[in-house]
């Protein structure tokens, strides 16, 4: 079995013990986490939720939830409504890097921790969130170029699917792909759009990819997210193409449908990124709860996965 166990968690700090009973340490007072969620644009995301909800629910944990249907503004909106409601803590997963510092400084001057989980933001205020607990999405990028260079080889034309204009992983991914296409000329990205994480809209760009002048060289689709991916399987078949065979295909999250596509042999890899984030947030929030330290960055457990491991690697599978 190829599967490698990659990263642990970066506890930077020492000492810091997470965990115990949250209702003891607010003197009997439940804990109040505002979680302001991007929306439900992909099985990863729908896991994320899941995972976030059944946490706060077992130690019994008084979640406000808000779902942003992949609006920025909807977001702000929703950490305003925390802070006005005077939560204990509030987390979010913000849908773009930019333009959240304003609404970081109320939650400051209101005295709100603020912990970020599965993407970043883009400030130069390390004063503006406690912690951010996520993945590495340059390394995802870089795990999936490292496949197209050990799998097909050091020629190939490359379309790639790229996640939300903005967002970290979107902007991560491509720098990690890239870094690693750099030192393989005949790796070439030829085609190149946003599918917006989506199935519909990756298999509807895909489209227009294969219809174009270029359409019939590519021979490998690199896609942000399998959401997307899949989708795009569906145009190569629909193109009377075997995706897998006559494009490779390489995505990244690791979700439940990317496995049935390698069993099928339609993804050739998947390149795991952790959306089971909701035991570290309420790590997180206890810790805060305790006054304990943090450390700034918390890092998830992460793999790849190949073609040839997916039918026993299935059955473990999560999410
Ligand atoms: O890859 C994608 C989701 O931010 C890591 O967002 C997350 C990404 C994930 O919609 O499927």
């Amino acid at each position: 079995m190829k599967r490698v166990l990659i990263l642990a968690i970066v506890a930077a700090t020492a000492g810091v013990v997470f965990g115990g009973d949250s209702q003891d340490r607010t003197g009997g007072k439940q804990i109040r986490v505002g979680f302001a969620q991007i929306g439900a644009e992909s099985d990863w995301r729908k896991a994320n939720t899941e995972s976030i909800k059944a946490e706060a629910a077992a130690r019994k944990i008084d979640l406000k939830f808000s779902d942003a249907q992949q609006k920025q503004e909807n977001q702000i909106k929703a950490i305003r409504a925390f802070i006005a409601q005077g939560v204990d803590v509030i987390a979010f997963s913000p849908v773009v890097e930019t333009g959240w510092e304003p609404v970081l400084k109320e939650c400051k001057r209101a005295g709100i921790p603020v912990i970020l989980t599965d993407r970043a933001v883009d400030t130069q205020d390390p004063s503006l969130y406690l912690t951010f607990i996520g993945a590495d999405f340059v390394e995802e990028g870089r795990r999936a170029a490292n496949w197209v260079v050990k799998s097909v080889g050091d020629k190939a034309n490359i379309a790639e699917l790229q996640g939300t204009p903005g967002s970290a992983p979107a902007i991560d991914r491509k720098k990690g792909f890239e870094e690693v296409l750099k030192q393989h000329p005949g790796l070439k990205i030829i085609k190149s759009q946003s599918g917006e994480f989506t199935r519909a809209k990756g298999k509807e760009v895909m489209e227009s990819f294969l219809k174009s002048p270029e359409g019939k060289q590519i021979n490998v689709l690199f896609a942000h997210n399998d959401d997307m991916a899949l989708g795009a399987i569906q145009a190569i078949e629909e193109a009377g193409l075997k995706p897998g065979a006559d494009v490779k295909v390489v995505s990244i999250d690791g979700v439940r449908a990317a496995f049935e596509a390698m069993v099928a042999g339609k993804l050739n890899c998947t390149v795991e990124c952790n959306p089971l984030l909701g035991p570290q947030l309420f790590d997180a929030v206890d810790a805060i709860m305790a006054k304990k330290e943090l450390p700034r960055r918390i890092v998830t457990k992460e793999s790849v996965f190949e073609q040839s491991e997916a039918a026993t690697a299935i059955k473990d599978r999560k999410y």
